[in-house]
């Protein structure tokens, strides 16, 4: 049984500013490492900036900037937005540090020795913006480019390929054997389908002449590496497979097992489910490195019916969000409103509604709650057996550790919501007031009390993923040390513990009094 978990996210473009849809695929990675941190893992969460390319050279002249300027920029940019959403990443990358070029190097060399990358000449339609070769039949009689619509240009120019057409019966046998390494199943069929047709090799170089912002070949510096390719393998410089100072002990690609890779997870959007699941692989078995174990592509947060997107000129500023209702509403509403693998459209109602959750059912629970306790027994727990609850805590955990299991944090968030509303539901029908004015039930109130700092402080291990900081304020109300894990919220002593009221958990922001 592996002990360690190493995950991540997409390396974010540095060409634009991060929003809502970046903040969910690393509000998402941050909640699952903290799940598996909680379940006593050993883990590694990276995230980082896609630095090189054509879009960061438009961008950068764009703004008067050279690109390495911007992208020092941006890249402080996410990595404060990062921070400010409470993310703890254990590493971000930046596709443009020395140690990233030396992996990109050593991969590509490796690939070149092995004879699986060569040169030829290649002739047809190129798109500059997004940095893609086309087809005659892709760029149809108006010769626009299929994802950006600007005019595509025809070229004849030397290239470098790689055989990535070699390894597509290995690709397909291996997604067949492996029926969860792509999910949702919607993506795996989606890449299936897209197999079924012969797969061709892949070019991974552009001429400098062109482009020089990039990763020069180690064996033809007149070509820089292709930005998709030099993406893909910040996950393996991530993992610490190449140390930078080279050192004997650094583990190498020959025996990676003393580095982080391969991956556990890789979670993106379904925008980028193909270079993910067939660039990517068959870049790995070329280099003849293991596979990451698994591959997530959640859908798109949209606006309407229009993906958020810069281009656009929709997006959502997750900072700006925060500042009015605070960080975890943002993650607590991300994590909430999107069904694993469909979209989710972003309304300002809906925001709301969701937030009126949290501080209607979770933090009135907890305001009730620590209440009476202080009221009737001075803010101490009694030495009480739970009564009423133990089935309803039982459920939802099991129904939230195998939503997790699922990578189903919706689910995970939904089933422990429910637990809150059944917990108020609970204090309607015990009637604590009325227990309290009737000596001969003390007993009785005994037990509710008891039972509500138990659900409390179950309810405080199940929200600490999504609501870190808002649980560190219930665990102090409680009286804990510390936020217990989900196992151990569950038989943690409790009796005798004095809990203090504090302020409300979820207060109503300034917008939603008027
Ligand atoms: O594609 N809804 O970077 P990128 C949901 N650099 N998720 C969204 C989203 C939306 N509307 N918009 C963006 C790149 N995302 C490459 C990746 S990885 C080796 C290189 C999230 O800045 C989602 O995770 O365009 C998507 O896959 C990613 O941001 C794309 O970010």
């Amino acid at each position: 049984m592996t002990t360690r978990r190493y995950l991540t996210t997409p390396i974010y473009y540095a060409s634009g500013e991060p929003h809502l849809g970046h903040a969910y695929t690393t509000v998402l990675g941050d909640v699952l490492a903290r799940h598996y941190r909680q379940q006593g893992f050993d883990v590694f969460f990276l995230t980082g900036t896609d630095e090189h390319g054509q879009k960061m050279q438009e961008a950068a002249r764009a703004q008067g900037l050279e690109p390495a300027e911007l992208a020092d920029r941006m890249a402080e940019r996410f990595r404060r937005a990062w921070v400010e959403l409470d993310i703890a990443y254990d590493r971000f990358i930046r596709t443009t540090e020395p140690e990233h070029i030396g992996v990109v190097q050593a991969i590509l060399q490796r690939l070149w020795e092995r004879d699986q990358i060569y040169a030829d000449t290649y002739a047809g339609w190129y798109c500059i913006h997004e940095e893609r070769y086309w087809t005659e039949k892709d760029v149809g009689e108006e010769r626009l480019c299929p994802d950006c619509a600007r005019p595509v240009q025809y070229v004849e120019e030397k290239n470098y390929f790689f055989r990535m057409s070699a390894y597509q019966e290995r690709l397909v046998r291996h997604i067949e054997e492996h029926p969860d390494w792509i999910v949702p199943a919607t993506r795996r069929n989606e890449i299936l389908g897209f197999l079924q047709k012969p797969l061709q090799d892949l070019s991974i170089s552009r001429p400098k002449a062109r482009l020089a912002w990039g990763v020069p070949l180690p064996f033809d510096d007149e070509h820089v590496c292709y930005v998709w390719v030099d993406a893909l393998i910040n996950y393996v410089t991530g993992s610490g497979v190449l140390t930078p100072d080279g050192g004997p002990d650094q583990p190498g690609f020959e025996d990676p097992s003393g580095s982080w890779w391969p991956a556990d997870l890789h979670l993106m959007g379904k925008d980028i489910i193909t270079t993910h699941a067939v660039y990517w692989p068959t870049l790995l078995m070329a280099a003849g490195l293991p596979l990451p174990r698994q591959i997530l592509a959640h859908g798109w947060w949209v606006v309407g019916e229009t993906k958020m997107s810069k281009s656009l000129g929709n997006v959502v500023d997750p900072l700006e969000l925060r500042e009015t209702f605070g960080t975890d509403a943002v993650r607590w509403y991300l994590m909430r409103d999107m069904p694993m693998g469909s979209d989710a459209s972003y309304t300002p109602e809906r925001f709301i509604q969701r937030y009126e959750e949290l501080a209607n059912v979770l933090g009135n629970l907890a305001s009730r709650a620590v209440s009476m306790l202080v009221k009737y027994r001075n803010g101490v727990v009694p030495d009480a057996a739970g009564n009423g609850l133990d089935e309803a805590i039982e459920q939802t955990v099991s129904a939230v550790e195998s939503a997790i299991a699922d990578l189903r944090v919706h689910d995970a968030m939904a089933a422990s919501m429910e637990l809150a509303r059944t917990a108020n539901g609970y204090i309607e029908t015990r009637e604590p007031w009325a227990q309290a004015k009737d000596p001969d039930r003390a007993a009785d109130l005994d037990e509710t009390l008891a039972t509500l700092a138990r659900v409390l402080t179950v309810l405080c291990a199940l929200f600490q993923p999504v609501t870190p900081r808002r649980m560190q304020a219930l665990a102090d109300m409680l009286g804990l040390d510390g936020i217990p894990t989900i196992g151990r919220a569950r038989t943690l002593p409790l009796a005798g513990v004095t809990v203090t009221r504090g302020a409300p958990l979820f207060p109503k922001p300034e917008l939603l009094k008027e």
